[in-house]
This record gives structure tokens, sequence and C-alpha cells, in this order.
């Protein structure tokens, strides 16, 4: 069985969220299940491409409206990756510095996707499967099923996976004219609500439509950002299937960006000594318990919460413990948080930015991780924690329902709340300082969260198994 993904980000390529992290995690795990798994994605302008070699295998060019772009298919010659990676040049439009957020992006996407079906309908080696991920390939499905210039690949199945349907990329009509090769009568199945919607024409037209946990699918027949009616007319093949991680990547006994790795055994020692470094490059107490958040500071994240937790948390539990915080993302909130360094003196730092070696270092040193996401389709952070022997507090929501149980039930490990809210956190906080005092139930604790299997070994055979149905 052969695969394509299609997708915007793949890690290490280009990363913006956890999309990037399962596109550049789950067709290694693929292969080593005995498929061949592939990725095509847009050559953006990064340091990933400046410092790799490549092929050319393929040259075309394409009409986007009355403008005619050419493009080049390439090959990324090393195979460092563990899988083919293919990347997509279109100069003018896809060498962007960036992955998302210009003006022109429906145009960049709507090329990007036609330029990976004229290639494939050209290339002999065609995949038995097209794995889309998300609305910026969500006219793939669409253009496969009805597009008449791509009547050779009709019979390869199509399958698209939601990560977050917040975003569906919809545009107006008065783009119509943008979209090639197909009989305009056939446009009903890119409406929805009036626009053209990628995200709606995908899980119209593609043979499967899942998403990345069983209770975010359960939350999405509920309320979909306005997709629940369709989502429920197409219930029949929808699924839901749990992200797992890397867990090679995300490994603290050889984790080359902790400074004390520490082994399965060892979770004590190890989380000492990383505390201890992170607590001194931030000036913070290390004899505190450490929460953090990690992640973009957005809405969706919860994260316009967190200076009031802080400040909240600080008053009720004066010089009891420790936040840090490492994100970018809405400019009011990183502002909210610089001045909250203030008044919050050694018990709080931020780092605002995008860091890896940073992240792999809390995940490693932090006692405790927040996440008071209103919307986590999966959620990678949680597993990340847990693999690192970092006892998460999440809201009861999608993916988090899902990997983290509360340590109060029998045999649970995390804390869970109700309500993306100040009270509730405030309140998940203090539960977290009491377990911290109980010093035995916390190691236990650690020791068993560092055992538990997130890996993508089960995920990656389940969406094997859900290929193997379209047969
Ligand atoms: O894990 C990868 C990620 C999810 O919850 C996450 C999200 C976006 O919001 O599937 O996609």
């Amino acid at each position: 069985m052969e695969i394509l993904h299609v997708s915007a980000e793949c890690y290490p390529v280009a990363k913006v969220g956890g999309l990037g992290d399962v596109v550049g995690a789950l067709p290694k795990y693929q292969q080593s299940a005995g498929a061949i798994a592939k990725v095509v994605m847009p050559a953006y302008n990064t340091a990933f491409r400046e410092k790799h070699s490549y092929e050319i295998v393929h040259q075309g060019g394409l009409w986007l409206g009355h403008d005619w772009y050419h493009f080049n298919v390439w090959k990324e010659s090393t195979n460092e990756l563990g899988f083919d990676l293919y990347q997509v040049d279109i100069p003018g439009l896809l060498d962007t510095p960036g992955v998302y957020g210009y003006p022109n992006d429906t145009e960049r996407f709507l090329a990007f996707q036609v330029a990976v079906l004229d290639w494939l309908n050209e290339w002999q080696h065609q995949p038995d499967v097209i794995h889309c991920h998300d609305h910026h390939t969500g006219m793939i499905p669409f253009l496969l099923r009805f597009g008449y210039k791509y009547s050779r690949l009709k019979h390869i199945a199509t399958v698209i996976t939601i990560h977050n349907a917040q975003y569906q990329g919809q545009f107006g009509w008065d783009k119509l004219y943008l979209i090639p090769s197909f009989d305009l009568w056939k446009s009903g199945m890119l409406d929805w609500n009036g626009a053209i919607n990628p995200l709606a024409a995908a899980i119209k037209c593609a043979w499967k439509v899942n998403t990345v946990s069983p209770n975010y699918m359960e939350e999405l027949f509920r309320s979909a950002n306005g997709l629940e009616g369709l989502l429920n007319a197409e219930r029949g093949k929808a699924t839901g299937i749990l992200n797992g991680i890397d867990d090679k990547v995300w490994d603290p006994a050889t984790d080359e960006m902790i400074p004390a790795k520490y082994g399965l055994k060892d979770v004590t020692k190890g989380k000492k000594a990383n505390k201890e470094q992170l607590c001194k490059t931030f000036e913070l107490d290390p004899s505190l318990p450490l929460f953090v958040f990690i992640g973009r500071l957005v809405g969706d994240k919860g994260a316009d919460l967190l200076p009031e937790i802080i400040g909240r948390s600080l008053y009720e539990h004066p010089g009891e413990l420790n936040f840090l915080i490492l994100g970018s993302g809405d400019a009011h909130t990183e502002w909210r948080l610089q001045q909250a360094r203030q008044y919050a003196g050694e018990h709080f730092n931020v780092f605002i930015g995008y860091n890896e070696a940073l992240s792999h270092q809390m995940y490693a040193g932090a006692d405790f991780l927040l996440m008071p996401s209103r919307v986590e389709p999966c959620g990678l952070n949680q597993l990340y924690a847990l693999r690192y022997g970092t006892v998460p507090l999440v809201r009861v929501t999608g993916g988090l329902k899902d990997t983290v149980t509360d340590f109060g039930d029998p045999g649970g490990f995390g804390i869970r709340f109700l309500h993306a809210s100040t009270g509730d956190v405030c309140h998940a906080i203090g539960r977290a300082l009491e377990l911290y005092r109980s010093k035995v139930k916390f190691s236990n604790i650690r020791k068993t969260i560092m055992q538990l299997d997130h890996s993508w070994d089960k995920a990656a055979q389940s969406y094997i198994d859900l290929y193997t149905s379209l047969k």
C-alpha cells in the first residue's frame, strides 16, 4: 500500500503547530508498519531549504485565473526524514519565508493543490491513497472527483483529516474562476453557507473523514463552526483516530536538547537537574513547583487567561510556586505577559517566540503543564509532558479528555477541570500543589506517566486499517 500525505506543514521542514508534528511523524511509523508513505508540501523559503539538496522530478505550468505559473516538484535527496519528501516550488507564490498569513493564501494553496494533481496525473508512480490534512488541501478530494482533467486519478482513495475545524479556508464566489477543470454545475459541492468552503468540500468529497481524537469527532457532531450539519450528514464515513507522538524525537533518555538526560528509572533525579538549569536561566526559585505553558498564545488555547491565572495564583499561594511561559501569538496577550513580569518578580518568567530546544527543556524541567484550551482537537503537548514526567492540568475537551485522567479517580494521573476560566484553572493549581506536597504519590505518578505508550505505532496501524477498508 502506498500513501501520499498532502500537507501545508511537515516537521522539521516547516512547522507552525501540531499539524507539522503529525505529518513529520506519521509517515515514518506507517513505513515501519509495512506501508510506503510519502509527503508532498509547498517549497517555502525556509532554513531547511537552504541546507538540503534536491532533484527535480517534475516541471510543469498552471493557470491560476488569468495568471500563468511555472512550477517544479523537488524530491529531497538525502532522505533523512525517514520517508520520501516532495516539495512543490512555485516561484512568486509559495517561496515565502512563512507558511500562512499572506493576503493571497487562497491563491497560494489553490495553486499548490492544482500543481500536486497535475504532477500526479503525469507521474507513473501513483499512490493508492491521498491523505489530505486540513483545509489547505481540502480541494483535492473535490478536484479528484470532479476535475475532468484528472480522470486518470479517480480510482485513488482520498482521506481528509481535520486537525482543527475552526479553520475552514472559506472564500467568496468571486474567486470561483481560480478553480480549474470542473463543470460549473458541480460547484454546489464547494458551497457551504454561501461561500466556497474547502473543508466542507473535502468532507463532502473525500472517501473518509477523520479527526485527531475520538472525543473531538463527537464534539464536532454537536458543534463544528457551522459544519456540524454536514458532518452529521456524512457521519457514516467519519471517525476519530488519536494522534501519537514521535517517541524518537521526544525521548527523555536520549534527548540531545536537554542538559540532564534521564531514564525511566530515575525520574526524580533527572527532573531535579533539568529544573535547576531551567530555573537558573529564567531566574526562578528551583525549590518551588514549576508550572509551564508551552504553545501558541491564542484564544483557542486559553492563553488570554494566563496573566490573570498567574496573578491570582501568586496572590493565593505566595512564595509557593513558579510559572514559566513559552510561546507567541496574540500581541495583546504577549504584552500583558511581559507586563506581568514586573509584578511577579522571581516567580514568573516568559519567553516570547518559538524555541524548540527550550520547549524540550521545559517538558524535562517542569513539574506541571497548563492546558486551559477552549479548543483542543487532540493536543500533543500533554503527551510530550507525560513522556517527560510532567503532570498535565487540562480542560476536559477534545483529545485532552481522551488522554488525561484525574489523579482523584482510581488509577488516574493528571488534573482535569471543566471550564476555560480563571477560577477553574486556579482551583486545579491548588490541587496540583496538594499533590506536589504528597511526595511519594507525586513521584509514583511521574513514574507511571513516563511509561504510558503514546507512540504513533497504534495510530499508524489504525490509519492503515482505514485505508484498507477503502479498497
Ligand atoms: O493535536 C495536530 C494538532 C492537534 O490539538 C491540536 C490542534 C491542531 O489544535 O493534529 O492540530
